[in-house]
């Protein structure tokens, strides 16, 4: 069987499920967010990682069912953490945003705005709460359709970001024009920042790109403290890495959040 069979069943037979990477603050560590990231286990194929099967969901069109399923479990989980029990003030879970990864397909799908509508209203889920990344490339690949969709999606309220950024092409123009609320610096800059002084460049150029622009941004790939001081002082906003969490399953996330606080 092809993998794209095995892909065709997984979603009916429980085989994919979300991991989840907290988001922190540069100032303080305090946890701002988790980035639900998708994980399929194939009793036949063993794991298989998201770079290997998202491509061939797209391209067989499956990845409407696995991308609306991803949106949907990633709403219906941060409405539990609002009902975990709360102890001395607020359970650390309840209230963080929640990120999800978009494909190139879901974005130009002329139903996304009113499916995502339809979930937030379904599950009871807060727009400003739901966070949406779509890569550099996504937009600019298509850059005048990817804005229209975005200011749709934005007029519900939903936060969105540019994942990967610094990989792809960005015309500034286009930049100035998308509605986003953060940046994420990818993580082959972070990683060497320290010992690089073209990552660190670039690195630092694009914090001032995006502050001038109004941005948050967010450094992917913070894989040691020293890194994560640097990238406070240059007035990095938000912090995600190896070095606060891997991408957890739920259950590790939920012990991770109680030990954190
Ligand atoms: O977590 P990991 O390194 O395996 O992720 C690899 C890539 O897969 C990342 O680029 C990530 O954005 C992408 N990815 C993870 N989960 C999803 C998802 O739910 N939807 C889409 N479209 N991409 C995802
Ligand atoms: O493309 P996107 O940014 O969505 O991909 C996220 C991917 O990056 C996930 O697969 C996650 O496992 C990985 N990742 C998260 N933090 C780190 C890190 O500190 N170092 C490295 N090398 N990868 C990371
Ligand atoms: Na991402
Ligand atoms: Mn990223």
């Amino acid at each position: 069987q092809t993998m794209e069979q095995q892909l065709r069943r997984a979603l009916e037979r429980n085989e994919l499920s979300l991991h989840y990477q907290p988001r922190l603050s540069a100032k303080g560590a305090r946890l701002l967010g988790v980035e639900a990231l998708l994980r399929w286990n194939s009793p036949v194929l063993g794991a298989i990682p998201p770079s290997e099967f998202i491509p061939i969901a797209e391209e067989s069109g499956m990845i409407r069912a696995i991308g609306g399923w991803v949106l949907q479990q990633a709403c219906e989980q941060w409405v539990r953490w609002q009902a975990l029990p709360q102890g001395q003030g607020a359970h650390p879970l309840a209230d963080v945003s929640i990120s999800v990864n978009l494909s190139a397909a879901q974005l130009s799908d002329p139903a996304l705005v009113s499916d995502i509508e339809a979930l937030l209203a379904r599950t009871g889920m807060p727009a400003h709460r739901l966070e949406l990344e779509i890569t550099e490339s996504q937009l600019m690949d298509n850059a005048h359709a990817a804005a229209q969709q975005l200011a749709a999606l934005k007029a519900l309220g939903v936060q969105l970001s540019i994942d990967d950024f610094g990989t792809g092409y960005s015309s500034l123009a286009y930049l100035k024009r998308f509605d986003i609320d953060r940046l994420k610096v990818d993580k082959s800059f972070v990683r060497d920042m320290l010992t690089n002084p073209a990552d660190m460049a670039i690195t630092r150029a694009i914090i001032a790109l995006g502050h001038t622009l109004g941005l948050r941004i967010v450094a992917e790939g913070v894989e040691d403290l020293a890194t994560a001081q640097v990238l406070g002082a240059l007035d990095c906003e938000e912090l995600q890495g190896y070095y606060f969490s891997r991408p957890l399953p739920l259950d590790h996330l939920e012990a991770w959040a109680l030990q954190h606080r």
